[in-house]
């Protein structure tokens, strides 16, 4: 096992690595930036090392720093969190060429689910039912608009390296596609300085339905169910929520052996999310991730099962320390980003937290990196914070998410939980009854 692991990020994730680790016994090293000087992962790490200015590139993003810190400091391993590095195929690359571990997949499996159109291809192989599209990518506007032709408009175009919707763009009809494509590729290059572009039929109202895998690199690989994260607004999730109230066990075990089987066919080492659509009781394939989540804690909490300290035990050499009979779903779990920003207009609201109260009682987790007479430096994601239930059923978690968001008191910033508050009196929320546009729609709604 690992001595001193460093964890590369902040906030709320920064804590959640640094308790795995003091469990295991394993020191750690806080990275932070000179805005992040009073930050609560600083305070409680065993030593702390400053990076640079607040700026990403310059702190949270630079290599070379990093690894001038796991020098002075001799750490052993890093942990990415989510963000950030955490999936970059390089930073994973450098790190080992320094002796040094970095707890997540190799950087042969970052770099292949990094490219959306290896990716798709690969999972396809595997089994993993995908979105019908252009095998592979498309070289230009004849062979784009025959693909669009014969799966039918409307298409999406998306970019290779794009993911988390930047890069895409819909075409209604045959006389969008050559926009869509030239507008797909110059943000692709703009943004990834690569333009390679594919097509997927557009599905028009499907559910985000998300499985989290794990697995050792040593042969064995386990699914641990899904996530429903519909309920987005410009591609950020705002709640999750495990088990999916569209899934039953039948389509839960049938499409998790899939996908665990795949990963085992990859020796896939470590947490993944493979990512679908789901519409009409039929999976669709669109993205892996390659890292721990922001909504991990949903599947922790029906799994009982330590992500972070799985990830650290794989990443050490270990074998995975479950199988998958041993997995076992219990009960109903939501979470609730709760993000510095204003409830109905999404504005960030960094600033002083003159007084901070987060629930507690049975069944309520609060994951986050603030505290009371802390100020939230305006350079960074406006996460501060997430609130975890816990019921047997559906209904006995949203009773106490209603009961925990009213004890929820954060004083001197704007927060999102008077939007929570909101959306579970709703009977679509209430019912389960939503897909990825429900949220936008229901915004829209209440503007007018
Ligand atoms: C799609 C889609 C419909 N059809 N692909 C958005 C982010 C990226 N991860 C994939 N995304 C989508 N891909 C096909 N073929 C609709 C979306 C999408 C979406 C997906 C999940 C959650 C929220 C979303 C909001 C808008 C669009």
């Amino acid at each position: 096992m690992f001595d001193k692991v460093l964890i590369a990020n902040r906030g709320e994730i920064a804590l959640r690595i640094q308790r795995a680790c003091k469990e295991l016994g394993i020191s750690t090293v806080a990275v932070h930036s000179t805005a992040d000087a009073d930050a609560m992962h600083v305070r409680l790490a065993d030593e702390s090392v400053c990076i640079g200015p607040p700026s990403p590139t310059e702190s949270y993003l630079n290599i070379p720093r990093l690894l001038a810190a796991c020098e002075i400091t001799g750490a052993d391993a890093v942990h990415p969190g989510y963000g950030f590095l955490s999936e970059n195929a390089r930073f994973a690359e450098i790190l080992e060429e320094h002796k040094i571990t970095f707890i997540g997949p190799t950087s042969e499996h970052i770099r292949l689910m990094g490219d959306k159109i290896t990716a798709k291809d690969t999972v396809k192989k595997l089994g993993i039912p995908v979105v019908p599209g252009s095998d592979g990518g498309v070289a230009n506007e004849a062979e784009a608009l025959a693909c669009a032709k014969e799966m039918g408009f409307p298409v999406l175009v998306k970019a290779a390296s794009g993911g988390g919707g930047r890069g895409m763009k819909l075409a209604e009809t045959e006389a969008d596609l050559a926009e869509a494509m030239a507008n797909a590729k110059s943000e692709a290059m703009s943004s990834f300085g690569d333009d390679a572009i594919y097509i997927e039929k557009y599905l028009t109202k499907p559910r985000h339905i998300e499985f989290q895998v794990f697995g050792d690199g040593r042969g064995n690989a386990v699914h641990l169910g899904e996530r429903d994260c519909s309920l987005q607004r410009r591609h950020q999730k705002i709640l999750e929520e495990a088990p999916s109230p569209a899934l039953n066990d039948e389509a839960r075990n049938r499409v998790g052996e899939v996908v665990a089987k795949a990963m085992r066919d990859l020796n896939y080492r470590g947490a993944g999310t493979i990512e679908f659509l789901y519409e009409d009781g039929e999976f669709f394939f669109i993205e892996m991730n390659t890292r721990l989540q922001v909504e991990h804690p949903v599947t922790e909490a029906i799994t009982g099962i330590d992500l972070v300290l799985e990830q650290i035990r794989v990443a050490a050499g270990a074998q995975l320390s479950f199988q998958q009979e041993d997995i076992t779903f219990s009960g109903h779990a939501i979470e609730c980003r709760i993000n510095a920003e204003n409830a109905k207009t999404f504005r960030p609201s960094p600033g002083l937290i003159t007084y901070w109260h987060p629930p507690g009682g049975l069944s309520v987790r609060v994951d986050s990196g603030v505290y009371q007479g802390y100020r939230i430096p305006p350079y960074y994601d406006s996460l501060i914070g997430k609130l975890i239930v816990h019921g047997k059923t559906r209904n006995e978690c949203m009773m106490r998410l209603r009961r925990s968001l009213s004890e929820f008191v954060i004083d001197g910033i704007d927060t999102t939980i008077p939007l929570f508050s909101e959306l579970i009196s709703q009977p679509d929320i209430v019912n389960g009854l939503y897909d990825i546009h429900w949220l936008e729609k229901y915004l829209a709604k209440s503007e007018s």
